[in-house]
Formats: C-alpha cells, structure tokens, sequence
C-alpha cells in the first residue's frame, strides 16, 4: 500500500513555516488559477499526471454502460484497503474477544461508517433474533416492564452525534518502553463518532416508575460475557439513550445489534452493548466488569474507583505515522479532537515538538461530546520536525502531556491514556511514533 501523502499544491508557495488559513486558500485559488490560463500545466502534480486537452481518449467508464443498480452501496473497489484492525488475543479459543480499531488516518469529516466503527467485544458478537430479544426494566421501580424491539421502536425518538472511545484506546503508547511503530488507528482507533437514535433512558424510567431509594443503574448486556456495569441514575435523567439506530440504519450486530445503551461522553464500557435489563438499585453493583477492569491504578498505589467522563483528546491524523511525506511544500495537518466534558474549544498545534503553539481551525459543527476535525496549513521546508495537536474543551480541560499522565498513573497504568499523541518528521519525509 502506498501511504505516501499527495502534496496539495506542488511547489513551495512560501517561506514561512505555516500560513494563514486565508493565505492557503488563497495560494491554492492562485495555482487552480494557472492551471486553467495554462492549460493545466501549472502544478507539479497535475502536469505529472500527463494533462489531455479535454475531449480526447475519454477512459472506458465515460463511453460504457455503467454497472446495474445494487441494493446495498459498498465503498469503490479502489478503496479496498480500508479496514478496521482487529485483534484478538487469545487465538481460537475465544476469536471475538479484543478490538477491530478505526483506521481513523483514512477517514475524513467526523462521522464514522458503520462498517469502519470501532468494536471492542468481551466475548464476540452475538447472533440476536430481535423478534426473541427484550429489555427488562426491573429493581426499585413500582412497575417492572419488559420491552419488546417492536414495542421500543414505538416510543418517542431522539438522535445524538456522539463519540464513543474505550477506556483502553491508546493505551499501547502508554505502556510501550518504545512507541510502537503502527498507523494511528493502530494505536488511537478505540475513538469512533455516529449518529445515535433511540428512546430517551428517562422516559422508559419514568413509565416504570423509580422509587425513591432509586439512585443507581445496573445495565447487562445479552452476549454471553454478561457485561455489566453500574450507572449512576442522574445519567439517565440527563442525556442517556437506548439506541436501535446507528447513522441512519439499524445497529450493527458488533455495535449492539438490536439494542444499546449509550451514555454520551462517557467511558466505553459503560455503553452496554445488546441491552437486555436495566435493574434500578441504591448503589453500585460493583460487577464483574468494574472490579477486575476499569478501576486505573495509580502512581500512589491507589485505584480510581469509577472513570465516567473520557478526558479531552485530540489525534493528528495526517500526516500520521507510517505516512511518508511527498517532499518539502505545502501539506494540510488534520487530525480529530473530542472531550466527555462538552465542546472542544480549541485545538492548538505544535511543530516544534511543544514548544511553540498555535491556533487550528475547527472546521464543521463543534458539537458537545462529539468529534469535531481541525486543520491547520503547513509548509514543510524539508526539515525534522515533530508535529503534536493539543486540545481544549469548554470547561477549561487542557490535553495533558505523556509525562504528566505517566506521573499520574501507575507504571503500568493503560486505560484513559488522553495524553497529547507526537508524531516525529524526518527530513527523509518518514513519520515515526515519538514520545515527548
Ligand atoms: N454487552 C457488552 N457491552 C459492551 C461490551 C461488551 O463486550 N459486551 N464492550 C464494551 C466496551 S469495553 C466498549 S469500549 C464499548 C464498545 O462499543 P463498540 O464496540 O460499539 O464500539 O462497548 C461496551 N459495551
Ligand atoms: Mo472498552
């Protein structure tokens, strides 16, 4: 595969080491502008290409017959390479147990297809017949009910674009003694964004009725790792959601297929897969799944205990590790960013490995506890350097370094990594992995 990254415009436009966003544009008017006057010989990479008068040896899918209709679209056979990375650890014996990552340096925009969002399983996909399937709602509620699928999709609906990221993603940059040398969504593709729809938690609460020593949640899931978690109930009440929609169709079986709990903005874990009872309780369960995991050691020997909110995070995305850039000129830096807490504020860039910052564009909606993308041009003069993205939300989180999550955790501490992601340039163009 060839991961070398296309220069924009060709040529170098100018010595600064960054533009102004304004001056990129305008750059970019300047070269398309050219182009055209000059019969498209004006950039290196399109006069490369082998510019044709228009009209002349139209290429064979311009003069044919194009394929039949299809009733599910797929991505362009050109886009073949595109997959997630799974990975299980334990072989035959339980296949589906570990993590398929985003390839979240192929993706564009902040919504993730759903064939390409991540699917972090604790014992494989299970096979769920939704006319057999049902929610329970049950504990201190006056009316315990049970909920078909036919019967939850008659209820009121709300849609949320919200993030979803495991409290594991990244992890492999915290406890590797050397960055690993892997794609970005290699090591940070726990992250995906969707377009949720479902029934609000509050409203199939209240039809059962919780009683006032209600204070707490136990969600379980229908795969046969029973992964369970508690919630605290203000959640409920306030943005949680029992989904059966995902960007537009129907849950995908790796996603929860026919029914998930989604908690936006909060630890992966949390947002139990294929929902099948909901018991209202007085305190936390302390399950399975919130003892043995998800309690992050720390540098003092204590453990957290529970981990709700995932911190404030941002991932250059391109250029990004195994990249190869195509020589000195103008490149656009993207990446992602995205806060539990709220609305990503800012997102500053580094090209001096932290020492100096400036402003990225946030391009899109910076919706609350979703993905927003930011840019920022940057002319490369062919020099080393090391490219770090460090993001802000709106209750004032700052992204912290790797050395001040180090501190904090344990020595072997890998969950809730939202430390600021480092990618070394060399003047050969490769791009490494770093810690800073
Ligand atoms: N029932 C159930 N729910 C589950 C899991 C699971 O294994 N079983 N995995 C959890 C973990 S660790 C994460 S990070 C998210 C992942 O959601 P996704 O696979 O849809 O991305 O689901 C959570 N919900
Ligand atoms: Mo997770």
């Amino acid at each position: 595969m060839d991961t070398r990254i296309p220069k924009p415009y060709g040529e170098a436009v100018a010595p600064a080491q960054t533009l102004d966003r304004r001056d990129f544009l305008k750059q970019g008017i300047k070269v398309a502008g050219t182009a055209v006057a000059g019969g498209i010989a004006g950039t290196a990479a399109l006069s490369a290409q082998g510019a044709e008068p228009i009209g002349k040896d139209f290429p064979a899918w311009s003069n044919t017959m194009g394929k039949g209709l299809s009733t599910y679209g797929q991505p362009s056979r050109f886009e073949d390479p595109v997959k997630r990375y799974a990975a299980s650890g334990y072989g035959t014996l339980a296949p589906g147990t570990g993590s398929a990552r985003s390839p979240i340096e192929k993706l564009e925009g902040v919504i993730t297809p759903n064939g390409l969002h991540y699917d972090r399983s604790h014992n494989g996909t299970p096979d769920i017949d939704p006319a057999k399937h049902k929610l329970l709602i049950h504990g201190l509620v006056k009316r315990p009910l049970t909920f078909s699928i036919a019967e939850l999709s008659r209820y009121p609906m709300v849609s949320r674009i919200c993030f979803l990221e495991c409290a594991g993603n990244s992890s492999g940059n915290a406890v590797a003694a050397e960055p690993p040398q892997v794609s970005a969504g290699n090591v940070h593709g726990l992250i995906s964004c969707a377009d949720w729809t479902g029934v609000p938690l509050a409203l199939l609460l209240n039809e059962a009725g919780v009683e006032p020593g209600g204070k707490w949640l136990l969600a379980e899931g229908a795969d046969s790792a029973a992964m369970s978690r508690s919630i605290p109930i203000e959640k409920a009440f306030d943005d949680a959601i029992v989904a059966l929609y995902q960007n537009g169709e129907r849950i995908r079986p790796e996603n929860g297929y026919p029914v998930r709990l989604l908690l936006p903005g909060w630890e992966g874990n949390m947002n139990v897969k294929w929902l099948n009872r909901i018991k209202v309780t007085d305190g936390p369960t302390h399950t399975k799944d919130e003892t043995s995991k998800y309690s992050d050691p720390m540098a003092d020997g204590k453990a957290r205990q529970f981990t709700f909110e995932q911190g404030v995070k941002s991932v250059i995305t391109r250029p990004s590790g195994t990249m190869t850039m195509s020589g000195a000129g103008l490149y656009e830096i993207t990446g992602i960013a995205w806060s539990g807490a709220g609305r990503i504020s800012r997102v500053e860039i580094s090209l001096d490995g932290g020492a100096t910052w400036r402003d990225a564009l946030l391009t899109g909606q910076a919706l609350p506890k979703s993905v927003v993308r930011f840019r920022l041009p940057w002319e490369w003069n062919g020099s080393p350097a090391q490219l770090q993205s460090r993001a802000i939300d709106e209750k004032g989180n700052v992204q912290p370094t790797r050395k001040m999550y180090k501190a904090e955790n344990a020595v072997d501490g890998r969950f809730h990594n939202n430390s600021i992601v480092a990618w070394g340039v060399d003047a050969d163009g490769s791009i490494k992995n770093v810690y800073s």
